[in-house]
């Protein structure tokens, strides 16, 4: 029989460890064979949701576009890997109903804390977001709801990436078994 498709959803702030988790993950994954689909919110920002802004309403949607490809894909057995803030659990919850219609959900919280993402400042966007240059910028003047029921939750300021990724491929192998 086909196996069963399975949707990661990677959520959390900024600098999380969104994007370095998902380009391991996929790594790891296309070395057993395993082809994964990648919607990272950053590409789908550029390609699938280039007019949307960053309010709630936009945010909402983008994530339920997000949703609905994941659904479509997991619905024939494929693999998705998603990487957005998402910071508002009705929309998570959405997508997550989306999905499984189809087949299996791991909701993933990168629960970096704000203080750690604002130290990394990879692009330097919090800098900019505490100069007030960018307005609405998760976790300095706009909300970030914490997942009340994630299937994992890793702190990548304290967990290295092969064990988050690790831990994350036990919980997709016993997702897809069941
Ligand atoms: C949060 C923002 C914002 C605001 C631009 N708030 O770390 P990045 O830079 O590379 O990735 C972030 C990305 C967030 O897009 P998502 O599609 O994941 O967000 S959501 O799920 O809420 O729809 C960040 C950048 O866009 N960015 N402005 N105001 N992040």
């Amino acid at each position: 029989t086909q196996q069963r498709g399975v949707t990661v959803f990677l959520t959390g702030l900024s600098g999380a460890g969104k994007s370095t988790i998902a380009d391991a993950l996929v790594a790891d994954l296309e070395r057993d064979g395993r082809p994964v689909t990648v919607l990272d919110g950053d590409v789908v920002r550029t390609h699938l949701s280039s007019e949307l802004t960053f309010s709630r309403e936009d945010r909402d949607l983008n994530i339920r576009r997000i949703g609905f490809v994941a659904g479509e894909v997991v619905r024939h057995g494929g693999t998705v890997l998603v990487a957005a803030i998402a910071p508002y659990e009705a929309a998570r919850e959405e997508a997550r109903a989306l999905v499984e219609q189809h087949g299996r959900f791991l909701l993933v919280h990168l629960s970096t804390p704000l203080e750690v993402c604002e130290g990394r400042d990879v692009k330097g966007l919090y800098a900019r977001a505490r100069a007030g240059e960018i307005p609405g910028f998760t976790g300095i003047d706009d909300p970030y709801e914490p997942p009340v029921r994630a299937e994992l939750v890793i702190d990548t300021s304290v967990t290295p990436l092969a064990e988050s990724v690790a831990r994350i491929r036990a919980a997709m192998d016993a997702a897809t078994d069941e």
